[in-house]
């Protein structure tokens, strides 16, 4: 590491703002190359000091600093700050900057999508527009001029209220905004090109018109009528669930292509990767559809948790991002089916967020220390941070907690909040202490609960043992017992559920475990129980109870709680993993090495019985029925070959293809859907459906590919068939992919399924094909969404051919981290995730990244970015 000076900040050294800012007026000349920004700010001292006015300010040109109209040269510049000194108490600040928005290829800050300019300001990118106090706890009312070419940027949009409107002799127009509401930095935002429009409206519950406003690229209107919707049936559930009315007069989404994340909450004026926007039946999958409206819920929930209740700093992240998620999930959930939603939120914990628990950048919810802030916009701030709110809900009760978060609300309404401000009142809210609960906030890594049980027959009691311990992190060495509700229940040998009494009362199914180890007891049990641990999965822990396969068959069949019926299957399926690779790995005699897996006949059972329940949801079969991905099983294994359990995921898989061929047959055949609609009903079915197409084309069965790829009248069953074709290696595959590059290549989003289905296809090319994918005229590196298709879905989701033993997958990640090093390092930093998390895999692979991880810190020039994850896997 040559050239940067990371610096890191710390939580604990948090200080007010040494000043305050009550108004920015913003007036904003746009041009591609030298866009000019004056910022006029009235500024007030906060209390008594000398201290001078430090702004933050980053690839900007410094063209004039005036106090109280007056200009001045007494001023400090370094490379990311202003610095002013012997300042009025009170005074108006205008400062003068130019930027080059066609040039920032980061996209943070102010730049050109296609011929659209977009702002994205959070965490850190409002300092790349003007010098500010960049932090969330400095709350302005912003007025926004915003002028430019009326040819191609008819529409010029801001926060809050449009209030003035002009042209000019030039060929140019301006537009006057003025956001009622004081707000951070990061709220802030610019939008200015030409589009199509949809226009809709709502009523809130106290009778405010609002008008809806979503804008897309030119002839893409028809797309945005789900994101509409879903947008109605956002404000309509905040309304229902939490009695939260949207606020402004006004609320507008923009759709751009280039975008580093999903979506940004700005004030007002939402923009949006136009993945999460646009959608219909010929280019959208059901996920597709699901995602839009998941999005669309959270960035809208956020203007009550976020925008006017915002972070006070951003070691606070989760206040507003956990909390965020957890309302959305809850959108989500009561839209659709709670049980799916929640198992497919489970698998993301299970996966990729125990696994960023488990390495080198496990951090708590709340971290403690940062160099780069967006390195923390993590799975475990917004997954893990959702899921601490959803114990804290199991706890206090739906009526409790939508009390505290109303509390939580008018409290601290317009202000700048803490995680510590939200549990407090949700604890007096409740009449809970919270004390022990909060250690979820400061500490990191994923609970492991041992549990053991004991029956006294003689007595008719039995006892289940708890006990908790927290593998250490690299960040913290030590940790604590922590408060952690189990959600339990207990049925008879015959599947019947059993009442949870003691002392002759009934008691909650959810235990409080609060001490290293807990014991509790349960009275008049009649005969041995099989319990339902961690009933939907009411903690982010890994569970330890040594299930025998017919006690998972029992809650696989019988559980009344589906969330467990399913996540039985989930520990059968580890359980025959873990079985077959630790066969495989045994050293073996000659006869042995011939061996291959061996499918566990209970699997085999409960397949089947699930194939033939026909009370349960076919969604739900869905999930069911599919394995778990292999980086999933990974956090099942101290330290494993993964090309094993590659095998073992391989075979295990052909095997229930083929033993189960004529019932995979009848799923295929019974859910059929004849006409395309998006309802939940039809996407369960279709879901069964692709999932019975997967196994047959397994099985051998191209044909029913080949006919599904025909007759597809809807996105979901074009790209099912294609990607059962190509997953099975079946000859029918390299036609469809070939048809269905021709009809889509004018078109990123929807050619992103096909170089994601490529990138993470089997076979000894993949190498070759990620180059030729990456050759394509449709790839850019400058365009995040067509860098996460090919290199993210590679990298992540085709860890057999990412973890070559020639080291030829990590070749081609390095060489893509040095070019995106300089252009984006936030898309770099992203990618890189799978190359730090290697303890889990052989000597040899180890051996082979840390060689790329030492060669990336020698770059020139690399980015504080990927500096902190590097230089924390190496340590
Ligand atoms: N708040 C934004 C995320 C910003 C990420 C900055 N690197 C979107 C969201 O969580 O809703
Ligand atoms: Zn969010």
């Amino acid at each position: 590491m040559t050239q940067i000076n990371p610096k890191v900040q710390y939580r604990d050294d948090y200080q007010a703002p040494h000043y305050w800012i009550d108004t920015l007026d913003l007036d904003i000349q746009l041009h591609d190359n030298a866009t000019q920004v004056v910022a006029i700010s009235r500024v007030r001292r906060n209390g008594e000091h000398d201290e001078p006015l430090v702004l933050d300010g980053e690839q900007l040109t410094l063209l004039q600093v005036a106090v109280n109209g007056i200009d001045i040269s007494q001023y400090q510049q370094t490379d990311s700050s202003l610095i002013l000194s012997q300042l009025p108490q009170e005074f108006v600040l205008t400062i003068k900057t130019e930027l080059d928005p066609a040039a920032n290829t980061a996209l943070e800050g102010l730049y050109k999508s296609g011929s659209a300019f977009c702002t994205q300001c959070e965490a850190q990118g409002f300092r790349r527009i003007t010098y500010y106090l960049d932090r969330p706890d400095v709350l302005a009312r912003f007025s926004t001029r915003i002028t430019a070419d009326l040819a191609t940027c008819p529409y010029l949009l801001s926060n809050g209220n449009k209030v003035d409107e002009g042209t000019l002799d030039d060929g140019r127009h301006w537009v006057q905004w003025q956001d009622p509401f004081p707000k951070p930095a990061y709220l802030f935002a610019v939008v200015a090109g030409d589009f199509d429009v949809l226009r809709d409206s709502f009523t809130t519950l106290s009778g405010r018109e609002v008008a809806l406003e979503i804008f897309v690229d030119k002839g893409n209107l028809h797309r945005a009528e789900h994101a509409m919707d879903s947008l109605k049936a956002s404000m309509t559930w905040d309304e229902q669930r939490c009695h939260l009315e949207y606020d402004l007069d006004i609320y507008m989404i923009v759709a751009v292509d280039f975008f580093n994340m999903g979506a940004m909450e700005n004030k007002g004026l939402n923009v949006f990767n136009s993945k999460f926007v646009l959608a219909d039946a010929n280019t959208a999958t059901d996920a597709d559809y699901l995602d839009v409206e998941r999005v669309i819920g959270h960035e809208y929930f956020h203007n009550w948790t976020g925008n006017r209740v915002t972070c006070r700093d951003w070691f606070q992240l989760s206040l507003k991002e956990g909390l965020t998620v957890f309302r959305d999930q809850e959108f989500s959930s009561d839209l659709g089916s709670r049980t799916v939603n929640r198992i497919q939120n489970v698998r993301t914990l299970r996966g990729p967020q125990f696994a960023e628990d488990a390495g080198p950048m496990a951090h708590p919810i709340r971290p403690d220390a940062v160099i780069e802030m967006n390195n923390f916009y993590t799975l475990t701030v917004y997954e893990k941070g959702a899921e601490v709110i959803r114990m804290l809900h199991t706890l206090v009760g739906e009526t409790a907690f939508q009390r505290g978060m109303a509390l939580y609300l008018q409290r601290f309404d317009g202000q700048a909040a803490t995680c510590e401000d939200f549990l407090s009142t949700m604890s007096e809210a409740s009449g809970r202490d919270l004390t022990r609960f909060a250690r979820w906030y400061s500490q990191s890594g994923t609970p492991v609960l041992q549990v053991s049980d004991n029956y006294d027959a003689s007595s008719q009691r039995y006892t289940l043992t708890v006990r908790q311990h927290t593998p250490p992190t690299l960040d913290q060495p030590q940790k604590l017992p922590l408060h952690i509700p189990l959600s339990v229940a207990l049925y008879t040998q015959q599947g019947e559920p059993l009442m949870l009494t003691l002392h002759g009362e009934s008691v909650s199914p959810i235990l409080d475990v609060m001490e290293a180890e807990h014991e509790f007891v349960f009275e008049n049990i009649p005969t041995r129980p099989v319990p339902a641990l961690l009933q939907s999965f009411s903690a982010p822990v890994k569970l330890e109870y040594d299930y025998t396969d017919a006690q998972l068959t029992l809650l696989a069949k019988h559980s009344i709680d589906e969330f467990v019926r399913w996540d039985a299957v989930q520990m059968l399926i580890n359980n025959a993993v873990r079985d077959n690779v630790s066969r495989l790995q045994r050293p073996q005699t000659e006869q042995q090495s011939q061996q291959t897996v061996q499918l566990p006949q209970a699997l085999l059972e409960v397949f089947s019985a699930t194939l033939d329940d026909q009370s349960l949801d076919a969604a739900l079969q869905a999930e069911m029925l599919a394995l778990p991905d292999i980086n999933s099983l990974l956090e099942l294994f101290e330290q494993v070959d993964i090309s094993v359990l590659g095998q073992v995921h391989a075979e295990l898989q052909l095997a229930l293809a083929q033993a189960l061929t004529p019932l995979w047959r009848r799923a295929y055949q019974q859910h059929l859907t004849p006409q395309y609609r998006i309802d939940h009903q039809d996407i369960g079915k279709r879901a069964l459906k692709n999932v019975a197409l997967s196994y047959l084309a397994l099985a051998g069965d191209g044909g029913l590919a080949q006919t599904q790829y025909q007759q597809a009248d809807n996105m979901t069953d074009t790209l099912g068939a294609m990607k059962a074709a190509v997953r099975a290696e079946l000859g029918e595959a390299s036609a469809m992919l070939a048809d269905f590059e021709h009809k889509w290549q004018h078109d990123g989003l929807v050619l992103d399924n096909w170089f994601r289905l490529q990138a993470t296809a089997p076979g000894e090319d993949v190498l070759a094909r990620i180059a030729q994918l990456m050759a394509h005229p449709t790839f850019s590196l400058n365009n995040p969404n067509r860098v996460r298709a090919v290199i993210g879905a590679f990298v992540n989701g085709n860890p057999l051919a990412f973890h070559r033993l020639d080291g030829g997958g990590y070749d081609v990640l390095v060489s893509v981290l040095i070019a995106l090093n300089k252009s984006n390092p936030q898309i770099a930093s992203r990618l890189i995730t799978p190359l730090i998390q290697f303890a889990r895999l052989d000597d040899v692979r180890q051996g082979l990244i840390k060689d790329r991880l030492n060669q990336l810190m020698a770059l020139p020039e690399l980015s504080g970015d990927l500096y902190e994850k590097i230089a924390k896997a190496l340590a």
